[in-house]
């Protein structure tokens, strides 16, 4: 069958760009084109051109593995977005791409987008892992694999994500160019603010010029972005080939809802993005902590626990009595940490969220978002838990998330089946799973003293420590299972 690279001979049914993707040039390069991104941010610019027009075409680059650039290139960047919802799905044609970069690669290339003039914007959804931050010190980890070799190497030859915009805002400014805004799309607090003191810490060794003038001249809006995108599967490519009547390789599915509020803070212009519903406010923090706490801290606790459970998918869970009223009781509590929320009621937003998470039509794996653990529980986790504790509030939720957490660590299933943990400390995961794997408080100890995992607020109070150590002994001894019922009663 015919692979998808134009608008040409498409089925009526299919929704198109509202714009010539071709008359359009690129203002936006984006670090970390995963599927995310396909979901979103390049929707809102789609609906942006079709409405504002302008140059903001995005070129899309991915550092670490050239199958998005296989996927898209040879469509002209084109793809389909299937909606899963009530009924039949939409499917919609984004026209926002323009190509993508496997930097390794396309080195030149990349170096020279970065550095052009038109580039107003660099974004990034590079995941947690990728920044390489230091939680802590809250700077720079210098033992992240790819800051540690941009460290050794000439800022010219730089790989990781910080380096590469370190990097090009040297040679912008060296040569007269003004500045980019740099976008950070990931679900960490303050993404803005964390990129902006990495990117200065990077800086600080090249040359203290630089730095003042990157603190003078370039903003880094925090961002709160939200749209669950499972993975693409079979049925994603198959469904996709029947509605458009051509192969698509870059195909990619989410769910009808969407939200993403931006701090509007940006040098050199942006695409209008409200006209995808993009809310620009002034802070975006209060937001970020709601979708951090509420959605992704349930995300988390129901992926571990649901896993273990024997739960697929996400909305298999939700069909679990019991853990379904442990993901409300999750997010309830996280509410409680919350401060007031702009223009939104958390019931109602938890509400929504159980909606969500019990789509029938999205199959959204536990084993997808278990990935990466120690990146997400401090954000997710540990940070509202440690607001309840001040307060003297009820822990358990939290504690039951980390030891949910724990008992996966140990990377086997109660059948005795293995599998892989995919977290970047997964070494030293099993290290200590290995000495300890069969002693509750022993394993809670050795992971609760993972350095820079939780914070020492938390380690420190033997309140929390028991709380975790209880429910870790329970899953290890009766089961997840067994353990998430006893933890609804
Ligand atoms: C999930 C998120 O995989 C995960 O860790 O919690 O990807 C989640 O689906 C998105 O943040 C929703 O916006």
């Amino acid at each position: 069958m015919t692979r998808l690279s134009s608008l040409d001979g498409l089925n009526q049914t299919v929704g198109r760009p509202g714009y010539d993707p071709a008359a359009h040039g690129v203002g936006i390069v984006h670090l970390g084109l995963g599927a995310f991104h396909r979901a979103h941010q390049a929707v809102y610019t789609d609906d942006a051109l079709a409405k504002g027009g302008g140059d903001w075409r995005i070129m899309g680059v991915s550092l670490r593995s050239r199958i998005v650039a296989d996927q898209l290139n040879p469509q002209n960047g084109l793809y389909t977005l299937v909606i899963r919802g009530e009924g039949d799905p939409e499917f919609r044609i984004i026209g926002s791409i323009a190509g993508v970069l496997f930097a390794p690669d396309e080195d030149e290339e990349l170096r020279a987008v970065l550095k052009a003039p038109e580039t107003k914007i660099v974004s990034l959804t590079i995941t947690e892992k990728g920044y390489g931050l230091d939680r802590e010190t809250g700077g720079l980890d210098r033992s992240h694999p790819a800051i540690k070799a941009d460290i050794g190497r000439d800022l010219n030859e730089a790989t990781s994500a910080i380096g590469l915009i370190v990097g090009a805002l040297d040679s912008r400014r060296k040569s007269g160019v003004a500045p980019f805004t740099v976008l950070a799309c990931d679900n960490l607090s303050h993404n803005g603010k964390v990129t902006k003191r990495l990117v200065l810490e990077f800086a600080s060794r090249v040359d203290t010029d630089l730095v003042a003038w990157i603190e003078h001249n370039v903003p880094f809006p925090s961002t709160m972005v939200d749209r669950i995108t499972p993975a693409s599967t079979e049925k994603t490519f198959a469904d996709v080939k029947a509605a458009l009547g051509f192969e698509d390789k870059g195909a990619t599915e989410t769910e009808p809802f969407t939200q993403w509020i931006v701090e509007d803070d940006f040098c050199a212009g942006r695409p209008d993005w409200e006209a995808g519903g993009a809310l620009f406010v002034k802070d975006v923090t209060a937001y970020e902590q709601m979708k951090l706490g509420m959605l992704n801290g349930s995300h988390s606790m129901l992926a571990y626990s649901g896993f273990l459970a024997g739960h697929k998918y996400v909305r298999d869970v939700m069909g679990d009595g019991a853990l379904a009223k442990l993901v409300r009781r999750h997010m309830d509590t996280a509410a409680k940490t919350l401060p007031a929320v702009p223009g939104i009621d958390l019931q109602a937003y938890a509400d929504e969220l159980i909606d969500r998470f019990a789509n029938p039509t999205i199959a959204h794996e536990t084993y997808q978002i278990a990935m990466d653990g120690t990146e997400k529980l401090p954000q997710r986790i540990f940070e509202p838990a440690m607001v309840a504790q001040v307060r003297g509030d009820d822990l358990a939720p939290f504690a039951f998330a980390t030891a949910a957490w724990m008992a996966y660590a140990r990377g086997r299933k109660s059948d005795g089946s293995a599998y892989a943990l995919r977290d970047p400390r997964e070494q030293e995961i099993a290290d200590i799973v290995n000495l300890y794997g069969d002693n509750p408080r022993a394993l809670a100890d050795g992971l609760m003293a993972l350095p820079g995992f939780v914070p020492q607020q938390l380690r420190e109070d033997a309140g929390w420590q028991s709380l975790v150590i209880e429910r870790l002994a329970t899953i290890m001894s009766e089961g997840m299972t067994a353990a998430i019922s006893a933890e609804a009663q």
